[in-house]
């Protein structure tokens, strides 16, 4: 008995995927279909499979032509296939060719002509193309733009900024205005990313014309403001969600389902710290983002775990915070301290100190270690007291997990599936602690005289 075998995604599957299993069948008289894990297929950067991993098995199973179905998960597996169940054709698209050239060495390679003018990535862009628009600075726009450019059925086509003179020439774009509902008018779904001061208003105009919303972090500055535009929203029958990398980015993702397992225990206290000081030395992002101090530009990131692990009901909470002698409202540090029945929780944000940025969570069992910078990790550990039963972890980043949130964002609107990972109770109270913050409720000041000297003497 000749064995064949060949291996894909199998997205969305079309008559260019069958009339491939066909001719690969035709080559022997048995075929293995190796289908692409969800993980294998992040690693290897196809980010917009829209089928999950059991929907494309069955499709392949349906079409009859398969007589074995296996998972495909790692790099290198096809080697480890084609020996284990002694096959004699590895036969894949000629848009491989030369490709596995390697696996002359244990079968024979042959390469069946692609199909022409078909493929899953087609389908998805035409399935419904999501009309972009973005509001904000041109270091975060001309970023978003590049991230917007992996991602299928998703395009941009508006612009609202201030300083159109810093954009890229490359980002083309239909539309590039400074009048924020110019912009709506030209698009079905908008990213906000100006000051958190504005957030509230752009976002409640962008839901009032019906249009989708992923708004960076904080949707907005008070618990009713938040929770108002949540049910604006659902009165208006569209996707309000709120853009927080980390918790799109696979890494997070998978230390999540890990530690909610139980891998360390219970978990007793989280520990966060998120610092940048680029704003400090005067880079570009200081003129564009002069109102987005500590707490607002990394508050959220670091309560993200938090309130993920140890939930969004703390008893009491302390902001400590040093404020910017001149700049309003301008924390330089804050350090916030949770109490919780059964757990304690802090977390440290600044844009005028420096710290290490890792995220440490301990619990009964072990504890979970992320390195700087925790909050965009490839990699994480489990700790024991046994060190032999530690664990590392790697997973592929791309683009920060910017790219994820925006595929999170498309695939909500087209689907009937919330994707989003930050849900309305989280959003309300990430709020909830700035609007106190504001207000001078729970906080504590450590102020710097005006015209003291930031000095550190080493000690002789
Ligand atoms: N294919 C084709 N004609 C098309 C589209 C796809 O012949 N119009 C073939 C591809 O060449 C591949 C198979 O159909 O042999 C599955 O295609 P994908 O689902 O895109 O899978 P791919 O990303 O090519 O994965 O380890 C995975 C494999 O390396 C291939």
């Amino acid at each position: 008995m000749k064995k064949v075998i060949t291996y894909g995604t199998y997205d969305l599957l079309h008559y260019g995927h069958t009339r491939l299993l066909e001719r690969a069948k035709a080559l022997g008289d048995y075929l293995i279909v190796g289908v692409t894990s969800d993980d294998f297929d992040k690693t290897r950067g196809k980010i917009n499979v829209e089928q999950s991993l059991n929907e494309r098995v069955q499709a392949i199973k349906e079409t009859g032509i398969a007589d074995e179905v296996i998972i495909e998960e790692y790099e290198g597996q096809k080697i480890d296939d084609i020996i284990k169940y002694d096959i004699d054709i590895f036969a894949i698209g000629s848009d491989w060719a030369g490709y596995f050239d390697y696996l002359k060495e244990y079968c024979e390679v042959v390469y069946l002509d692609r199909t022409k003018g078909i493929s899953s990535s087609q389908l998805r862009e035409e399935r419904a193309s999501v009309r972009l628009g973005m509001v904000g600075s041109s270091p975060i726009l001309a970023k978003m733009a590049r991230e917007v450019s992996y991602v299928n059925g998703v395009t941009l086509h508006a612009v609202c900024t201030d300083d159109i003179a810093h954009l890229p020439e490359e980002m083309s774009i239909d539309l590039v205005t400074s009048d924020y509902e110019a912009m709506l008018a030209h698009v079905d779904a908008v990213y906000v990313h100006s000051d958190p001061a504005s957030h509230y208003e752009q976002v409640k105009k962008a839901l009032e014309e019906k249009k989708h919303v992923l708004c960076e972090t904080p949707v907005a500055l008070s618990k009713e403001e938040t929770s108002s535009l949540y049910a604006l929203a659902k009165e208006q029958g569209v996707i309000l969600m709120e853009a927080l990398k980390t918790a799109y980015s696979l890494a997070y993702q998978r230390l999540l389902v890990l530690l909610k397992s139980g891998r360390i225990g219970r978990i007793v206290s989280v520990d966060a710290t998120c610092t940048s000081l680029r704003d400090i030395e005067g880079d570009a992002s200081t003129r564009f983002a002069p109102k987005w101090n500590s707490i607002c530009t990394w508050g959220p990131t670091a309560m993200l775990p938090v309130f993920q692990f140890l939930g969004t009901d703390y008893k009491e909470k302390r902001i400590t915070s040093q404020m910017d002698p001149v700049k309003e409202n301008y924390d330089l540090f804050s350090k916030i301290d949770f109490l919780y029945e059964d757990a304690v929780a802090s977390i440290k944000v600044a844009k005028g100190v420096k710290s290490e940025g890792e995220l440490v969570i301990s619990g009964t069992k072990g504890y979970l270690y992320v390195p700087a910078p925790w909050w965009k990790t490839d990699y994480y550990e489990t700790r024991f007291e046994n060190p032999a039963n530690n664990k590392r972890y790697f997973y592929q980043l791309d683009g920060e997990g910017i790219r994820y949130e925006i595929v999170a964002f498309a695939r909500t609107i087209n689907s009937d599936v919330n994707l989003s990972r930050i849900d309305e109770e989280m959003s309300i109270a990430f709020a909830g602690v700035l609007e106190d913050f504001y207000a001078g409720k729970d906080c504590v000041r450590i102020n710097v005289a005006p015209d003291a000297e930031v000095t550190t003497t080493v000690q002789a």
